[in-house]
């Protein structure tokens, strides 16, 4: 073996020269990776004991792809496109030996070899379009050669992984293997017949029904065009893959490759990519050593089994943790217990959850009305009321029951967790859990670090979270914490300015037209509009509007009117002239005159005050950096991927108008809060924005 290089190893087995790729953990693509492999096939080159090349990987990945941190960068020689094609040019067998994972250019490096065989799990797949990207080293032209039409615009358009058996009975993989990695692949090799070796681009049997049907990839790709999350990247793939059968390879590689260096130059791929790498980040606690060892968790327990308790009691579940789930009493809990049963029904209807595999997690799930159920846990999570009396009065309790080193969680969305942890006699050990609704859906979990938290326990937390499958992200305490406190100031404004002018349409409209799914005012509805109602009743705060409609009953979607009538299917939205009627009174009878606003202003009014809390929560240290802030509103509120989050979003208009635009707000309404924070002010005035903020440890 010899060592081409710190990324590339080359060794000799026999008749086969074997190309081992060394870039842990995932061989990202970069420059000194593919210099490595260029530099390992011209000396085979020069080998003419060598009949067969293998192409192999590490453990854990084949490659992810290109090095992601080397994109909008001077490009270094030799560029993908070109190394695949001197792969593709080599003139003898070249055999890509795949293990874990394919993507992207790691996989597109593969479709450049003449033969692949991969082990299964192998996951194959090109995910540019998750990125604002296409696949741009060839995978628009050369997946369709191997897999048809059909096949590589789902897969492109989907960038999901591509099923073992369908890339094997398709002709991605010529077979898959077990044995030894990468010796299996060796044998495998020198078994071939290199007369049959063929070159990828070559291949066109499959361009045949394309070529006769000059529709076919416009029909296949059209519905998921209208679903495509970034519908430009996605029309650029499409346009891409239809020259595979309309140009020749070579003229499609270049404009495969324009189309790339188009996209990468995006606002919106450079949304994607930071939320890409601001998830990753967001693992990496300061303030927590890497090293600090987390403490297993075998079982645990959930105190409370409403809507929260049975959700987070399914996330243990679907992740094989054994978890009790406690309530006062017997009928609260079969209630519980039947929602779970049905949550998972609906899982097996719809097709996503084998029906053996649904019995199995249940049966994880042990129901109990005495709180000594949770002694042998360790981690338990408290999801009961949001009352602080009952929830010291429950961790009072935990404290005499759980055994020494359990990890003790309040599930919260804003109250003091020192507070709480003060209960108990052991408030290194406690923590909150900010799940969100359905927490057995969202992605989201803001872990609370207590002034007091152990180092240890946070670690359990964090690594419980990704177990669970879950995006975790650490916050400090404070009210609200990260997520609820920055919505708080987008709510007050959404009442202003129904008040000023507008109808709950034209906000929710402002804000879809943006990038969200769904308006906040129709999110509203769909969450019930009672829990915003009881929380503000509890802190003192009043919003006109949204409070005389719960007067009325008017709790949203579950009551057939919130802010919106509903149609027949009672989920379909309808404006209501009643809602229109109560708005123009209530702007009448507090003397607010009526103007019309356009929904650039609506999305201002209701986005900077949002990204001016952020800016507070990061000068008092509540996030890490403003990157998790981002994370959270991604993964827990719907912030648009293709708008990267609410300070990647500032950072992009420059703080420097959005601090004048705050002041305006301010001037127009008196309200000072509005007034640009200290933090966002001082960075506007260095022409500088949030992400030259380093991370910090959350307070
Ligand atoms: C492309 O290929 C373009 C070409 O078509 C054309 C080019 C001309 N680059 O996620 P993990 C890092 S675009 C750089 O925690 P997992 C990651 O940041 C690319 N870094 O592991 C993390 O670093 P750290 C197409 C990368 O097991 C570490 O590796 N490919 C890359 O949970 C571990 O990652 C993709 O889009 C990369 N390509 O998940 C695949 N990939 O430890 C992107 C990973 O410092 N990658 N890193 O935080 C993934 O989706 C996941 O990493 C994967 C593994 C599913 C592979």
């Amino acid at each position: 073996m010899v060592a081409i290089n710190p990324c590339v190893d080359l060794l000799r087995d026999g008749a086969a020269g074997v190309v081992l790729m060394r870039n842990a953990p995932l061989n990202a693509l970069k420059h000194e990776l593919r210099e490595g492999i260029a530099r390992a096939l011209d000396e085979l080159r020069e080998d003419g004991d060598v009949r067969v090349v293998v192409l192999a990987g590490n453990e854990r990945a084949f490659s992810a792809g290109a090095d992601i941190t080397e994109f909008g960068k001077p490009p270094r020689a030799p560029a993908l496109r070109d190394l695949i094609a001197a792969v593709e040019d080599f003139p003898r067998p070249v055999v890509a030996a795949i293990r874990g994972v394919a993507m992207g250019g790691g996989l597109e490096l593969a479709l450049g070899c003449h033969w692949r065989v991969a082990w299964d799990g192998a996951r194959l797949a090109l995910p540019e379009i998750k990125l604002g990207l296409l696949p741009g080293a060839g995978g628009t032209q050369r997946l369709p050669r191997l897999i048809g039409f059909r096949a590589a615009i789902e897969a492109i358009l989907s960038g999901d992984p591509i099923p073992l058996a369908l890339a094997r009975d398709a002709g991605l993989l010529d077979a898959v293997l077990s044995g030894p990695y990468p010796a299996a692949a060796i044998d495998w090799a020198l078994g071939l017949d290199p007369k049959t070796r063929r070159r990828t681009r070559e291949r066109d049997e499959k361009l045949a029904e394309a070529r006769a049907d000059p529709a076919l990839v416009d029909r296949i790709a059209a519905p998921l065009i209208k679903k495509a999350t970034n519908p430009r990247a996605a029309k650029t793939c499409v346009a891409a893959i239809r020259h595979a059968a309309t140009a020749t390879f070579d003229g499609a590689m270049a404009a495969e490759r324009q189309s790339f260096l188009d996209l990468v130059a995006t606002d919106e791929s450079k949304a994607q990519r930071h939320a890409f790498f601001a998830e990753r980040e967001a693992r990496k606690v300061p303030g927590l050593p890497r090293e600090t060892a987390a403490r297993p968790v075998r079982r645990a327990a959930v105190i409370g089994a409403g809507t929260m308790g049975g959700g987070i009691a399914m996330c243990f579940a679907n992740a094989g943790i054994p978890v009790a789930v406690i309530e006062t009493d017997g009928e609260a809990l079969a209630r519980g217990i039947a929602r779970i049963a049905a949550n998972y029904e609906t899982s097996v209807k719809r097709g996503s959850l084998p029906a053996d595999e649904s019995v199995r997690r249940q049966g994880l799930i042990a129901g109990g009305t005495d709180l000594a159920a949770a002694a042998e846990a360790d981690f338990v999570i408290e999801a009961v009321f949001e009352e602080m009396a009952l929830k010291k009065q429950v961790f009072g309790q935990l404290d005499r029951i759980a055994r020494p080193g359990a990890v003790l969680a309040t599930n919260t969305s804003y109250l003091d967790v020192n507070e709480i942890a003060g209960a108990t006699s052991r408030p290194g050990e406690v923590l909150g859990t900010h799940f969100f609704s359905p927490a057995n859906v969202m992605r989201l979990l803001e872990i609370v670090r207590g002034s007091r938290t152990a180092p240890d326990a946070l670690a359990t937390a964090v690594e419980l979270a990704t177990l669970l499958g879950k995006v975790p992200v650490v916050v400090g305490v404070c009210d609200g914490f990260v997520g609820n406190r920055m919505l708080a100031r987008r709510s007050a404004q959404g009442e202003r300015l129904l008040l000023e002018g507008a109808l709950p349409q034209d906000i929710d409209a402002a804000m879809t037209g943006f990038g969200f799914r769904m308006g906040p005012f129709a999110t509203g509805d769909l969450a019930g509009l009672d829990v915003g109602w009881r929380a503000r009743k509890a802190r003192g705060i009043k919003a006109p509007i949204a409070d005389a409609l719960c007067e009325q009953g008017r709790f949203g979607q579950k009551a057939e009117k919130g802010f919106y009538a509903y149609g027949a299917d009672g989920r379909t939205p309808v404006p209501d002239p009643e809602v229109e009627r109560l708005i123009v009174e209530t702007s009448a009878r507090l003397g607010v005159a009526r103007r019309a606003i356009g929904a650039e202003e609506i999305v201002e009014r209701l986005v900077y005050p949002m990204i001016n809390e952020g800016a507070r929560i990061l000068a008092e240290g509540i996030a890490a950096r403003s990157s998790d802030i981002d994370v959270i509103w991604l993964h827990g509120y719907g912030w648009p991927v293709t708008r990267g989050g609410p300070m990647f979003h500032a950072d992009l208009v420059g703080l420097g108008r959005i601090a004048v635009r705050l002041e305006t707000f301010a001037a127009a309404s008196g309200d000072e809060s509005l007034r640009p924070a200290p933090l966002l002010a001082g960075l506007a005035k260095s022409g500088a924005g949030f992400a030259s903020l380093g991370a910090q440890a959350a307070a």
